[in-house]
C-alpha cells in the first residue's frame, strides 16, 4: 500500500475544446474558423477527418454533463468557440451562439459543477485569417474585444478565464513547423505571431481589469522538460534551449517583462528579428491572478550542430511510449513545476492539462484501459511531490474528459475517460473514469 494524498481543497476536473468536442460546425450561426478551412483541405489530418460532428456535444452536452456530474468533478474546462460569438470575428454578435453557452454553462452551474473558460483554443475566425491572422495587430485588437464581451456578458457564472492555450501550439507548431492550421512553415511568421499572442493575452488581462468584474485570469502555456543527456555544458545547454522554447519564451515575458536573452541571441542568429513596439512589454507583463499548466511529456536531449531549430537532438533511451509515440516521463512533470516556482515564484497554478493517449476500445461494455490508470497515478504522484515541495497547486484537470478531434491526428488518437464511438457518438465510460471518479471522491489514491 502506497497512500498518495491530496489536499482537501484541491479542485479536480477535467478538460475539453470547443472544436474537438461540440460539431455543428454550420449550425447556430457559427462562422468559419481556420480549422474548418484546415481539416476540410486534403492531406492535413489523418485519415482526412474534420471536426464537422466531433462528439455532436453541441446537441448532446446535457449528457457530458450528466457523465460530469457522476464523475464527481467540482471543475469543467471548456473553450468558447469565437466564431460562434462573432461569426466574422469582430462586430456582428450572433445571439444564437451566446445563448448556447449560457443554456451549457446555466446546466453545469446547476449541477454544481464550476465552469473554466478558455477563450482560445485554436479556433480563429476564418474573417480573421483572411486578414492575416495572428500576423496581423488587428487580430490583437479583435481579441481584446472578443474578450472583454465574454467577461461581461458572462460576469457572475464564470469565475476563472484562461485567455491563449498553449501559445507555443499556436504560433511555432502551426507557423513553422505547420502541422496545425494555418499550416505554414515561416520561422519569422512564427516568431512574430508568439509576440502578438503574447500581446493578446496582455491586452485581455488589461481588459478584464477595467471590466470590474470578479473572478481570475490566467493562460495555459504547454510544457515540456528535457533532460540533458550528459554533463557536458553543451548538453545543459542544448536541452535549456530545447526547454526554454516553451517555459522562457512564454513565461518571461508575463513574468519579468522581457523576452529571455539565451533564446533571443538564438532567434537572431536565425536571422530572426522581434517586432516589439513601444508599451507592448508593459501590456504583456501584468499580474495574472493563475497560471494553467499543460503537460504531457519530457525527453532526454543533447547538443548537435546544425540540427533543428535549436542544435538539439531528441536521444530515445528508451522510455515507455503513449500511443501518440510520445514519451512517458513523470519526473518532468516535477521539476517543471519546481522550475516555475523557482524562477517566477509562488503562483497560483491550475494543472489544465494532462493525460495519456491510448487507444483501447470496447470489449463487451467495457473499456480496460489500465495503461491511462497507471499513466494518471505516475502523474498525480509526481504533482503531490511538488506540493510537498510548496508548489501552490489549486487543481488539476486531466485531458480529456472524452474520446475527441486530436487536431492533425484525427479521431485515431484517443484521450478520453470517456469513449465515444464516432459512427453512432454514444458515450462508454472506461475503466480510468471509474478510476478517477474513486480518487476525485477520495482526494488520494492507492498507488500499490
Ligand atoms: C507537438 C508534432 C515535430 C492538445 C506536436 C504535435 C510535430 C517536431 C494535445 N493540447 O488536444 C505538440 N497536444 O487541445 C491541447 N498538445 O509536434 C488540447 N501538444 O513535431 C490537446 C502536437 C502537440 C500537442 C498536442
Amino acid at each position: 500500500m502506497a497512500i498518495i494524498e491530496f489536499p482537501k481543497d484541491m479542485k479536480w476536473g477535467a478538460a475539453t475544446a470547443a472544436y474537438q468536442i461540440e460539431g455543428a460546425a454550420f449550425e447556430g450561426g457559427r462562422g468559419l474558423s481556420i480549422w474548418d478551412t484546415f481539416s476540410h483541405t486534403p492531406g492535413n489530418v489523418v485519415n482526412g477527418d474534420n471536426g464537422d460532428v466531433a462528439c455532436d456535444s453541441y446537441h448532446r452536452y446535457e449528457e457530458d454533463i450528466e457523465l460530469m456530474k457522476e464523475l464527481g468533478i467540482d471543475t469543467y474546462r471548456f473553450s468558447v468557440s469565437w466564431p460562434r460569438i462573432f461569426p466574422e470575428g469582430t462586430g456582428e454578435v450572433n445571439q444564437e451562439g451566446v445563448q448556447y453557452y449560457h443554456n451549457f454553462i446555466d446546466s453545469l452551474l446547476s449541477n454544481g459543477i464550476e465552469p473554466m473558460c478558455t477563450l482560445y483554443h485554436w479556433d480563429l475566425p476564418q474573417a480573421l485569417q483572411d486578414k492575416g491572422g495572428w500576423e496581423n495587430r488587428e487580430t490583437v485588437e479583435a481579441f481584446a474585444d472578443y474578450a472583454a464581451f465574454m467577461f461581461k456578458e458572462f460576469s457572475g457564472k464564470i469565475k476563472n478565464w484562461l485567455t491563449i492555450n498553449e501559445p507555443w501550439c499556436v504560433s511555432f507548431l502551426s507557423n513553422f513547423i505547420g502541422v496545425h492550421a494555418p499550416g505554414y512553415q515561416d520561422l519569422q511568421l512564427a516568431t512574430t505571431i508568439s509576440h502578438h499572442l503574447m500581446l493578446a493575452h496582455g491586452k485581455a488581462v488589461s481588459r478584464f481589469r477595467e471590466s470590474g468584474v470578479e473572478g481570475g485570469i490566467g493562460y495555459a502555456p504547454n510544457t515540456e522538460w528535457n533532460e540533458p543527456f550528459s554533463d557536458k555544458q553543451e548538453d545543459i545547454d542544448a536541452s535549456n534551449r530545447a526547454t526554454g522554447w516553451f517555459i522562457e519564451w512564454f513565461f518571461d515575458p508575463i513574468f519579468k517583462g522581457s523576452y529571455p536573452e539565451f533564446m533571443l541571441e538564438w532567434f537572431k542568429q536565425k536571422g530572426v528579428t522581434l517586432k516589439i513596439e513601444e508599451g507592448d512589454m508593459e501590456t504583456i507583463n501584468q499580474k495574472i491572478d493563475f497560471l494553467g499548466i499543460n503537460y504531457y511529456t519530457g525527453s532526454v536531449a543533447r547538443y548537435k550542430k546544425d540540427h533543428e531549430l535549436f542544435d538539439v537532438e531528441k536521444v530515445d533511451i528508451g522510455y515507455e511510449k503513449t500511443d501518440i509515440g510520445w514519451n512517458i516521463y513523470p519526473e518532468g512533470f516535477y521539476k517543471v513545476l519546481c522550475k516555475i516556482k523557482d524562477q517566477y515564484g509562488d503562483v497560483p497554478i491550475y494543472i489544465t492539462e494532462n493525460g495519456a493517449c491510448y487507444n483501447d476500445g470496447v470489449e463487451d461494455g467495457r473499456v480496460k484501459d489500465t495503461r491511462r490508470i497507471q499513466y494518471l497515478k505516475q502523474h498525480l504522484t509526481s504533482l503531490q511531490r511538488s506540493i510537498e515541495s510548496g508548489v501552490n497547486i489549486k487543481g488539476y484537470l486531466t485531458w480529456s474528459l472524452l474520446d475527441n478531434f486530436e487536431w492533425a491526428e484525427g479521431y485515431d488518437k484517443r484521450f478520453g475517460l470517456i469513449h465515444i464511438d464516432f459512427h453512432t457518438l454514444k458515450r462508454t465510460k472506461k475503466d480510468s473514469y471509474y478510476w478517477y471518479k474513486q480518487t476525485v471522491n477520495n482526494g488520494w489514491f492507492d498507488m500499490k
